[in-house]
């Protein structure tokens, strides 16, 4: 645990995690994906169901995900913070939910390969902090395998949608 200096409370560990994916689709195809915040079952597993609870989709936008039976959660309250059709970047905060991740924030980006405009190489950035009862590892290990599934998912459904 970190001692914050000023007033004595303790603060959570954080845990950072880097991913890369490679995927032999075009960008464009790729961002038709993973742009729509609406619907992150096109690629996320373990989501039953979403719905936007506030906003129209765009940045500021809050969905609802419903999580399938068997996990230790049921459901994740998520913000859009950023939507960069130019850049390709997206941004979403968990802000709320019955699970143990608090405050989860993702940033995924999404580039051509350099000489292959047919491909794409995606980068999901994350940080959440370390729950009380677990370890730093524990937390690594869950939450790069979360989102490795979904990202080698995300490979799968572009690729299909390119061919
Ligand atoms: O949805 C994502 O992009 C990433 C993660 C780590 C999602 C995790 C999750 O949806 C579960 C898979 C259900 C695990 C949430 C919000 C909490 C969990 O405990």
């Amino acid at each position: 645990m970190v001692n914050n200096c000023d007033n004595n409370v303790p603060l959570p560990k954080k845990c950072n995690a880097a991913l890369v994916q490679h995927i032999n689709a075009p960008v464009s195809v790729v961002w038709s994906i993973v742009r729509r915040f609406d619907n992150p079952q096109a690629y996320k597993r373990f989501i039953e169901s979403c719905s936007v609870i506030s906003g129209d989709g765009g940045v500021g936008s809050v969905r609802e995900v419903h999580i399938v039976s068997g996990l230790p959660a049921e459901t994740s309250i998520e913000r859009l913070d950023t939507l960069d059709d130019n850049w390709h970047v997206l941004c979403f905060s968990i802000i709320g939910g019955n699970h143990c991740l608090s405050n989860y924030r993702s940033l995924i980006m999404l580039q051509q390969k350099i000489d292959e405009p047919e491909k794409t190489v995606v980068v999901e950035f994350v940080t959440v902090d370390v729950p009380f009862s677990r370890t730093m590892e524990d937390c690594l290990y869950f939450i790069r395998n979360v989102i490795s599934w979904n990202l080698e998912s995300l490979a799968l459904v572009s690729e299909r949608m390119a061919s």
